[in-house]
Formats: structure tokens, sequence, C-alpha cells
């Protein structure tokens, strides 16, 4: 806009610069977000992912915990004790890498990288209250987690057992799953093996029922989120079916147990497989080589689910064959087979062709054949037939003896009562969830306080005795766990009987380090215990968490898992950590490319813009660049931002309104240069506007109306909006009351109208860029500090709409709108609505012989 008409001035330009430490400051004296436990008000717990202290904090940091902040600030000015911590999730592989590659120590690496990324986040202007700090690798915060972890083990809610692993050779240690692809270590590539170790585990699945009605409550939380939740936990309803063996070798069992949830579809067995570790594919292996060799092929894949939905499904026949439970006299061979996994159900499966796509790809493969046993309702059992495709949906019951003609469901329950009836079956309730493995051989991570005594076995460090600290000096020149060969700090005397004993050497897995940090925060001073039940009970349940999506699963179902074992163990007395979840999108960024095929850095390339034309060129050589893909930022295609120069050139307020700003906070933000310098304009805008208001001196009281009723629309809007994390929208709506400020200057409108607008315009602008409020706040000749201001009052009586719209109808079809005051009487709407032009175009000349005017809804012509 550049009509000269406006109340033209200079107003010095808004230097965020001087700006923005001046008032960090401020808050820092003022002590404005040190919480305190004993407050009057309201509770409200607002806490982001905290952070791993890679070094930098990077553009989804900004975004993660500009949200966090919009909710923490506005909470605040609306009269709540708001709890928003801060702290480090600082155990964890990277500091070993770092310290292999580097040779710098992983402990001073690690505090080096929270010094410098405490003071990024500091420049961001965050309501954090770092009196509450905590990093993880901390012995004042793991000693509690020893505690925690011998009191989890007292109650019986740990527990030690020999497990299959995936075995990373080059990096020594085992691999989550998750960190196996296509049987590969994640970091090292090399070729994963599976070995047997002694491990501790968390038994979470114990707790499996719990963890999966409890997300019916998680009203707050995304449903997709939940769904992935349960989907993990994965609840099955089925039965525990024996087959005898008709030939049993020697020394084995006489038959094997299979888990179905489908003994609907008894009929269509084909055969029966079982997993290459289950006890019978042991038994057989030392006397066939060819089955030996196979077993150990399919060991090669991996335990990760993934590989194994991929892998091509082979089987080996074992010669065996097994006894149909309802006709003796019919046989199904045994296979070993590559998809049946041990630690599922009971590690054997009868396989249905028909009704199973696996089965069937495995049945045409080896010739199996296939008996259809379940027609689709639209199907004619007599022709229906299966070639490719498995049905596995619902039907009718065919070639299935007495179950013919019956439903599935009928099916299901009449096989499983028969069967239980005749002792050869089981109702069964599977889960899914496996125990949580927690024992990594690792050095950096919270060393598990356990000593193997060869007398006594494992025992647990005395309480008193904690926390067991990590040696501070350590070597990475060989592979392995430094910790394992750390003699002077390994071997120690057994607390029980006072022999030679050695320490566990492995530390635990970071996610419990995550686990519980939200406990923590609730009273992070206390020496002698992990938390303080009041304060838990008081804080807890956290009332909005923001993060990423990739936590959706096991960090989330761990804290889940971590807070009813503190309820067990005392320490807490509600179970779910989390009552609102929000998971917010990403931050992408376009890819740059040179001639040579090189990634180049945006800070790099200067862009053009012709007639929507758009190019791109090398600053420093003014070479060419070729514009590619948007893609996630990430170091490798080198399209990432570093806050700290946003910071500098145009200040942190920029920066967070552009992250909040330009797309649904749920969905990837796209970070453009011109987007931010937009974001730029706007903080020099309300700026401007806002000293113009300060010094208004207008007289037309018309304009005061339209601008109070916009001030008072906008922050009625942005409440509403906040409230639901729609921070796209309250800018959406910050922007209209802006233009409605500018617009009503022009027009003249009063100092008290304009003094009204342009201070709420800034405490709603507050929560997002509080440095520039603070600075107008002051402008405005506001006392104190707007983030010390209570949110103001909407004044209900403005919002309401002065016209209203209301369709007509002639003869029961909609032929026109007609516009009325909204406090018109029936007789007004009836005048309006006959001199309508639309409607009277309609009429043709003819005159109703009814109105029925329904106030407020619509107006009915009968002609
Ligand atoms: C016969 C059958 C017929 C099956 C049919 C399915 C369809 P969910 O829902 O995940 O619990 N299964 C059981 N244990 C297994 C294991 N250890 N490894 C691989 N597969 C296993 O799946 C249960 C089904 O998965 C079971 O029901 C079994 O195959 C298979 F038309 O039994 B079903
Ligand atoms: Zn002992």
């Amino acid at each position: 806009m550049t009509s000269t008409s406006a109340p033209d001035r200079q107003i010095e330009r808004y230097n965020a610069k001087d700006s923005e430490p001046r008032w960090q400051q401020a808050w820092t004296q003022a002590r404005l977000f040190e919480t305190k436990n004993d407050d009057g008000r309201p509770k409200y717990y607002v806490l982001e992912m905290f952070p791993y202290p890679s070094g930098r904090i990077h553009v989804g940091h900004v975004r993660n915990y500009a949200m966090g902040d919009v909710v923490a600030r506005y909470k605040r000015a609306r009269g709540f004790n708001v709890l928003h911590p801060m702290g480090w999730d600082a155990f964890g592989l990277p500091a070993e890498n770092a310290a292999m590659e580097r040779k710098v120590n992983p402990r001073e690496w690690t505090y080096a990288n929270i010094a410098s990324m405490r003071t990024q986040l500091q420049s961001m202007g965050l309501s954090l209250d770092w009196s509450r700090e905590i990093a993880t690798c901390d012995s004042d915060y793991y000693k509690h987690q020893q505690r925690l972890f011998l009191e989890f083990l007292d109650k019986g809610l740990v527990s030690r057992r020999t497990a299959k692993v995936n075995w990373d050779p080059v990096d020594h240690t085992v691999l989550a799953n998750e960190q196996v692809i296509d049987g590969r270590g994640w970091r090292s590539g090399a070729l994963v093996e599976q070995r047997e170790l002694t491990q501790w585990f968390f038994r979470i699945s114990d707790f499996a029922d719990e963890l999966l009605t409890g997300l019916d409550g998680l009203e707050r939380w995304p449903e997709k989120v939940r769904l992935m939740q349960r989907n993990w936990i994965g609840r099955s309803e089925g039965l525990e079916l024996r087959f005898a063996l008709a030939n049993p070798p020697a020394g084995t069992e006489d038959g094997v147990t299979v888990f179905t949830t489908r003994p609907d579809t008894l009929f269509g067995a084909r055969f029966l497989a079982i997993a290459a570790d289950h006890p019978l594919a042991a038994a057989l292996a030392p006397s066939r080589p060819e089955l030996q060799a196979f077993i150990e092929e399919c060991r090669r894949i991996g335990t990760a689910q993934a590989a194994i939905d991929t892998a091509e499904k082979l089987g080996f026949d074992t010669g065996l064959k097994v006894r149909h439970p309802f006709d003796p006299s019919w046989e199904l061979p045994v296979y070993v087979a590559n998809f049946v996994l041990m630690e599922y159900g009971t590690g054997a499966v009868f396989g249905c062709p028909a009704h199973d796509q696996r089965d069937l790809d495995f049945s045409n493969k080896y010739g199996l054949g296939n008996t259809p046993v379940v027609c689709p309702e639209d199907q004619d059992p007599a022709t229906f037939t299966i070639t490719d495709t498995a049905y596995d949906g619902d039907g009718r019951m065919i070639n299935s003896c007495f179950l013919d003609g019956m439903t599935t469901d009928a099916a299901f329950k009449a096989t499983a009562d028969r069967l239980e009836g005749e002792g050869v079956a089981k109702r069964k309730i599977q889960f899914r969830l496996r125990d949580w493995g927690v024992s990594r051989q690792r050095y950096w991570g919270c060393p598990i306080p356990i000593i193997h005594c060869e007398s006594c076995g494992p025992v647990p460090v005395p309480v008193a005795d904690l926390p067991v600290k990590l040696p501070d000096e350590v070597s990475f020149d060989v592979p392995g766990n430094p910790l394992e060969r750390d003699a002077a700090w390994r071997n120690v005397p057994c607390p029980r009987c006072g022999a030679a004993a050695r320490r566990e050497s492995d530390t635990m897995d970071t996610f419990v380090d995550s686990s519980w940090y939200y406990a923590r925060f609730t009273a992070p001073w206390l020496q002698d215990a992990p938390t303080d039940r009041g304060a838990v009970d008081h804080w807890l349940a956290v009332d909005q968490y923001i993060g990423g999506i990739e936590h959706a699963i096991l960090h989330l179902l761990y804290s889940r898992f971590f807070m009813r074992a503190m309820r067990e163990t005392g320490w807490a007395g509600v179970s779910e950590p989390f009552a609102g979840l929000f998971t917010q999108g990403m931050v992408v960024h376009e890819t740059y490319k040179d001639a040579a095929g090189a990634w180049v850095l945006p800070a790099e390339v200067r862009l053009e813009n012709e007639g929507g034309n758009r190019r791109a060129f090398h600053i420093g050589t003014g070479a060419e660049i070729s514009i590619g893909s948007i893609e996630k930022m990430s170091k490798s295609k080198k399209n990432v931002v570093d806050p700290d120069d946003i910071i500098a050139s145009y200040g942190a307020d920029t920066a967070r309104w552009f992250v909040l700003s330009d797309s649904p906070p749920e969905r990837d933000v796209i970070w453009t240069e011109e987007g931010v310098q937009g974001a730029h304009r706007f903080v020099q805008r309300v700026w401007r506007l806002v000293n113009l208001a300060a010094v208004s001196n207008g007289q037309t009281q018309s304009a005061d109306a339209a601008l109070r009723k916009a001030a008072h629309k906008a922050l009625a809007s942005v409440e509403e909006d906040i409230e639901r994390l729609r921070f796209n929208r309250c800018v959406a709506h910050i922007y209209t009351l802006a233009n409605a400020l500018d617009e009503a200057l022009r027009a003249g409108a009063t100092r008290g109208a304009a003094d009204e607008a342009a201070g709420i315009l800034v405490q709603l602008i507050a929560p997002m860029m509080p440095h520039l409020a603070e600075e107008c706040w002051q402008a405005l000749g506001r006392k104190g500090l707007v983030a010390e201001a209570s949110w103001p009052d909407v004044e209900r009586a403005l919002l309401v709409e002065d016209e209203i719209t209301l369709p007509v109808q002639i003869n029961g079809k909609k032929r026109a709108d007609v516009t009325v005051p909204a406090g018109a009487d029936k007789a007004a709407v009836e005048a309006a609505t006959l001199a309508d032009e639309v409607v009277q175009k309609a009429l043709e000349g003819r005159t109703p012989k009814k109105v029925i005017v329904v106030p407020g809804r619509i107006i009915n012509l009968v002609v």
C-alpha cells in the first residue's frame, strides 16, 4: 500500500538486533519464567521434546520451540502458572562417533554443544524456565534413573534373559530393529548378524492391555498417532491350536502348536510352517545339513519386520506330517519357513493359501494348491476360485464340513468351541508388543547399576552407592565398549559377599533417559529422590506436548510405560504422561546443484525472478545453479539454513513469525527467503502502525466503530485458534487487524480507539514476536512488560454482526439471498425480500400467496 493520505511521519525502523537482547535481559532480570510449584493459580505444563545436543540448533527446532512458546506465553497471559522447561537428551552415539573421529572426550564434546545450543535457544527469546534445566548425562540426573531401574527390578518390572539381537559387527553394538535397514546396520552399513546375548529388559509387555486401552482416553492426541500405537501394541484375538505329528522324530514333542486368528479357515489348511528357530527345526537340523544351511540363511534376514515382509517367501520341507484336528486321516506337510517369526505367537502357523496372501505366495511357489473356504457374499460358491490373490474378507463358509453356510464369525466361534472342548486348543489374546531390551554395549549412556558376582549372580548396587558414574577418561582406539575393558572401573567387590566381582558394562538405551525427564522437570532440584510425588501429581500430565512425528511410537510408548512403572513404585499417582500431543510438520527447502552436480547451500545462492521465471546464481562465481526439488532439510543435500544467520540478519521475531505463519503447523513448511522477507516487512509494519497509533489525533468517530470491531474480532479469533494450535490462522487474523488499523488511521480514527486497537494488536503478536511486542508496548506508553500483562477481554457486544444474509426460497427452491439489518422484524424482512431485484425477477410479476419468514434462518415465498 503506497497511499500518501496516511498520516506520514518519519518513524525509525525497528532494530531487532538492538532490541532483542535488551528484552531477553529484562525478562531474565524479572525472573518472569521461573516457575514456582507453590502457586495458587491453575497449572499449565507445556513441553517441547528436548533436543539432542548435536552442536547447533536447526530450523526444525526453531519451529518446534516457537510453537511451544506461543502456547506458554499465551497461557501465562490467561492467568495460568505455566511450566515451560528445557533440557538436553545428552547421551547417545554421536558423542562416541565424535570421540572416534576427532579424538575428543564425549563428555567435553557434549557439554560444549550444550553451551552453544543454550546460547542459540536464548537468542530466540523463548519463555523457558532455565532454572530447571537438566542434562541426562549429568550424574545428578542419571543417578535417579539408576535408582528407578533398581526399584523397577525389585517390583518385577525388569528381567534379565538371553535374547536374539541384531549385532553390528563393525560398530560392535546391538541394533534395534529400526536400526537395521535392508539387513545392514544403519550407521556402519555392515551386514547384521544374529547373536544371543544376555540382556536387561523392561517388561513393557505386561502393560500391553493397559497401554492399549489407555489410548482411548487420550482425546487430545492426533488420531494417527493413536493408531500407530495401537498397531504397534497389536492385539489379536485367536486360538492356540495343537496339531499332532503323524511321524514324530525321536526325542521331540509329538505335536506342533500354532497361533491363529483365523480358526474359521481351518478346512482350507494346506501346510504347517515353523520358524527357523523353532525347537522342532533345531532338533532336526543336526542330522540334515541342507536344513541347517537353510536355517542359517533365514537368520541373515534379521528380525526386522520390514525385511521379513519384503523378502521372498522361502521354505524347507521337513518331510514331517501333522494330522488335521478335524480329520486324523488328513495329513499336512510341515515346512520351515522364513516368514514365520519365533518371537510371535508360538513360532508356528498353519497355512491357508486361499485366505492369506503370504500363504498363497508360498503355496504357489511350492505347488501346495489351495481350497477356498470363505466365499464373499457377492460371489457364487460354485464357481469361486483363488489364483494369485488371496481373499481375506468376510463371507459364507464353503468346503468346510459342519461349518458350511455359517458366517466367518460364527465359524470362528464354532471351531474354537469344538476344539477347546476336545482339549486341543485354547482361546488366546496375543500382543505384538515385545519387552523393551534396554542393554546397550556403549560407553556414553547411563550405566546399569548391577555388579556380577560368581557366587551371588547379578547384585544390585546399593542405593547409597549411587551413582555408578561413568569414568571420565576413555579411549576409543579399539572397537567395542570402553567400559568393558576399563579394569579400574569394572573390577569391584561384590556388595553382597565381598568377593571379587565385575560391574555390568552395558549402559541403558537412551530412550530410557527421555522416558521420565518430563517428570524430573517438576522438581529437578531434588538430590535424594528422582521426583516428588506431590510435584508429579500436581504438574502431570503435561497439558501440551509438542514434537516430531518420528517419535510417535517408541518415545511416547516408553514414556507411557515409565509413568506406569513409576506409579507401581510409588513415584506417581498418574498413568498418562501427556494429555495433549501435537506433532508438527517439518521445515523443507529447495535444493540447489551446480553444473558439476555438487549440492550448493542456499546461503551461497542468489535468486532472480523475471516474470515468474526463477533462476539461481552462485553468489561467489556468478555461475548459474539449477533449482531442484523441495525436500526435508538435510546436511547431505545442503538445503539447510542456519537459524543463527536468520536471527543475525532479521532477528528472532522474524524467524518465529515466519515458521508460524506459512502453513498449518502439522504440515511441512517451505522455507523461502521471500517468505522470511515478507515476515520481516510485517515486523516493520507493526512497528510503524503502533507508533502512528501512539500519536494519532484523528476526529472521525465513524472510523472508530469499525476499528474497535476489527480489534475485538481479531482478539476472539486468535484466542480460538491458539487454543487449537492453529498458528497460521492466528497470523491471518493479526494481518487483518493490522490492515484495519492502517485503514482507520488513514480515515482519522481517534486516539482512544487507535490506542485500544494497537494495544490489542501488540498483545496478539506478543506470544509470537515477544521482543517486538515489548518494544511496541513501551511505545504505547503501557506500564511493565507485555510478557506479564494479562490477556485482554473480548467485548462480545462488538462481535454481533450488524447485518445478516438470509436465503429466499420460491416454491421450495432457493432463488436468492437478501441482506437485512440483524434486528429487523418480520415486516421489514418481508418488505426487503419483495423489493429485492433478484426476487422480483424470479417472481415474473406474480404476487406471492404466502410469505413465511423464519427469523434469522430463511424466507419462503409461495406463488
Ligand atoms: C491361519 C490363518 C489363515 C491365518 C488365514 C491368517 C489368515 P496377527 O493378526 O498379526 O496376530 N502368524 C501367527 N504367528 C506367526 C508368526 N510367529 N510368524 C508369522 N506369522 C504368524 O496375525 C495372526 C496370523 O498371523 C495368524 O493367523 C497366523 O496365520 C500368522 F486365512 O493362521 B493365521
Ligand atoms: Zn557375591
